[in-house]
Order: structure tokens, then C-alpha cells, then sequence
């Protein structure tokens, strides 16, 4: 990857054409986070059922107990979704909005620089293989694409 400034400087800025948002969300605000991003023409996500804790340790705010489990780690959803770099502020945003509640356990969203996209299928790569039928670029094109 290209690299803005030098790259021992605790504060270069990889730059890439694409960027993996994940987001460590409540699993009951999981359904809200994906329609909202459907809406916006987000087309590829993947989650994982996770455990973890951040700086209570997971065992504070014990508000709703079945979502902790036996070892205090917390039960969380992890969302990936790569997008194209103009994407990535929206979907920050999107996930913001329907995830907050604004107490303790929201979790967290890292955002990564990701070099390539490849569709295994076709073998597309960059954009080519990021576009998902249905998605963005079908949205932004469908009043011209009957010209
Ligand atoms: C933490 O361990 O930092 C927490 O936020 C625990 C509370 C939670 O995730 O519900």
C-alpha cells in the first residue's frame, strides 16, 4: 500500500481504494444495522458470532443479563463490510445510527485499509470485483443505463 509520511510514524495514513468497516455491535441491533445499510446499497456483509470485553472488562452495566456469558466475556456480533473509499463515511455513520443507544457495551468499529477486492467466482478484481448486484453502482446508474 502507498503510504502517506514515513512509515514508522505512529501517525502515517495508509491509503487504499477499499476499506474494511468492522463493527463489534449488540447482537439485538444486528437486524437494524443491516436494513440500514441495505437502504443505502450496502450488498456484502458478513458477521460472526463473537465474544470480548473492552475497558469494563465485561462486567459492568449487568442491565440485560443474557448477554453476557460464564466467563464475563460479552456476547457481541462482529459485522465486516469492504467498501470503496467514498462509501466508507456513510456506512460509519449508518452503523452509528441504528447501533448506539448511548450506554456502556455499544462496541466499537475499526476501519482498515484492504488492498484488493477479488471476486472468486469471475476472477475480478479492484472495482469490478467489489460491485454486488443491486448495490451502489446499480442504484447511481439505473436512470442511465436505459440510454
Ligand atoms: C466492556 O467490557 O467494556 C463492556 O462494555 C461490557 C458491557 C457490554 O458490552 O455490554
Amino acid at each position: 500500500l502507498p503510504i502517506i509520511r514515513a512509515q514508522n510514524s505512529p501517525d502515517y495514513i495508509p491509503v487504499a481504494n477499499f476499506y474494511k468497516v468492522e463493527a463489534i455491535l449488540r447482537p439485538w441491533r444486528i437486524q437494524k444495522v443491516s436494513s440500514a445499510l441495505l437502504k443505502i446499497g450496502i450488498r456484502g456483509v458478513t458477521v460472526s458470532d463473537v465474544r470480548g470485553f473492552g475497558a469494563q472488562g465485561g462486567s459492568a452495566e449487568r442491565q440485560a443479563g443474557s448477554e453476557f456469558s460464564e466467563d464475563n466475556f460479552v456476547v457481541k456480533v462482529k459485522m465486516e463490510i469492504v467498501v470503496s473509499k467514498d462509501q466508507v463515511e456513510e456506512v460509519i455513520a449508518t452503523i452509528i445510527g441504528e447501533a448506539r443507544t448511548g450506554e456502556i457495551g455499544d462496541g466499537k468499529i475499526f476501519l482498515s485499509p484492504v488492498a484488493d477486492v477479488i471476486r472468486i467466482r469471475t476472477g475480478e478484481r479492484g472495482e469490478k470485483g467489489e460491485r454486488m448486484t443491486g448495490g451502489r453502482a446499480d442504484m447511481f446508474s439505473a436512470g442511465s443505463s436505459s440510454t
